[in-house]
């Protein structure tokens, strides 16, 4: 969590310096993202996640380096391998990833590999419908997946309460015949836990679960938001109490947090010379990964785009 909130820091640092043309800052969610993603067996399992999990690559073993080149803007999703991480490139369709898991548990469900699919939506992503088709066909089919909503408060400038009828995200669960729950984000035991059981029981074939981390964005969506525009600096101190770091921090001796300041400062700094060093991948790979042999048209556009490219 501590490599997490540096990393964080230094990606909108790096932003501000013109290194990231953009981010999307997840303080505040570090023990949603590191507590469930923790939780993975990365021998089975597979993880699908938005534009914001940061957290969730670290906690994976991710190469912080490889997660962040999509913030560099130089290729499509990350650098890194998918099926290796065991973590699908990021995704910035709101509510694309859940998809995605669905189709994946589907696949493991069919191969009887044992895995379970884990996918992180938002509460703005829980009113899209492709999200409500993906979690009522994972019902139907029982299927061995866990959704994961981070409920942050907002959905950009959206407050949870005007989009979420029903009380709750965790409980439109009913409605697909699996269970929801409600668990204290910013409490990383207790997400682990949360996700943990709900991924044993989804590779028991006991169908899925719906977990909705109760959390808070203490950032701005974005950096190129302005959250003052849409909440009260009150809103924001009151929130900042319950920070996951410093809730975790506590179970900790000083030699310990002190150690892992140590350890988050050496990551940034390797990571902030490997992102500033990234070359951009040869253009031509555009063409390479369309289809597994090209067809006559992609041949032609990469001829045409070839000449474009000497002219
Ligand atoms: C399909 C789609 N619609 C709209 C957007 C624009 N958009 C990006 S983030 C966002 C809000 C998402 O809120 P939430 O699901 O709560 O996730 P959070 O950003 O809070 O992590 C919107 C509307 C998008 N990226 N994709
Ligand atoms: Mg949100």
């Amino acid at each position: 969590m501590v490599v997490t909130r540096r990393l964080d820091e230094e990606a909108i640092a790096l932003q501000r310096q013109g290194v990231l043309p953009a981010y999307a800052p997840l303080r505040g969610q570090e023990a949603a993202q590191v507590g469930s993603a923790a939780a993975l067996d990365l021998a089975r399992d597979f993880a699908f996640p938005t534009y914001r999990e940061l957290g969730a690559a670290v906690a994976m073993g991710v190469d912080p380096v490889a997660y962040l080149a999509m913030h560099r803007n130089i290729w499509h999703g990350g650098l890194y391998d998918a099926n290796v991480a065991r973590l699908a490139p990021p995704n910035a369709v709101v509510g694309g990833p859940v998809l995605h898991a669905v189709g994946w548990a589907m696949g493991a469900q069919l191969d009887g590999t044992g895995g379970a699919a884990l996918t992180y939506f938002g509460d703005g992503a829980s009113s899209q419908g492709d999200v409500h088709e993906a979690m009522n066909f994972a019902g139907v089919y029982r299927l061995p997946v866990v959704f994961f909503c981070q409920n942050n408060g907002w959905a950009i400038s959206l407050p949870t309460a005007d989009q979420v009828a029903g009380g709750s995200v965790a409980a439109r669960a009913a409605g697909y015949g699996f269970e929801g729950l409600q668990v204290d984000g910013n409490d990383v035991t207790a997400v682990f836990e949360a996700t943990r059981q709900a991924l044993d029981r989804a590779r028991a074939g006991e169908g899925p679960t719906l977990v909705e981390a109760m959390t808070y964005r203490l950032g701005p969506h974005s950096t190129s938001d302005d959250p003052s525009r849409y909440r009260s600096p009150e809103e924001e101190r009151a929130r900042a109490e319950r920070d996951p770091v410093e809730v975790a921090g506590q179970s900790l001796s000083a030699e310990e947090v002190t150690e892992a300041e140590e350890h988050a400062a050496a990551v940034v700094a390797r990571t902030t010379e490997g992102l500033r060093g990234l070359q951009a991948p040869p253009a031509d790979e555009l063409f390479s990964f369309v289809y597994r042999a090209p067809t006559a048209a992609l041949l032609e556009q990469h001829r045409a785009w070839k000449e474009w490219q000497d002219a």
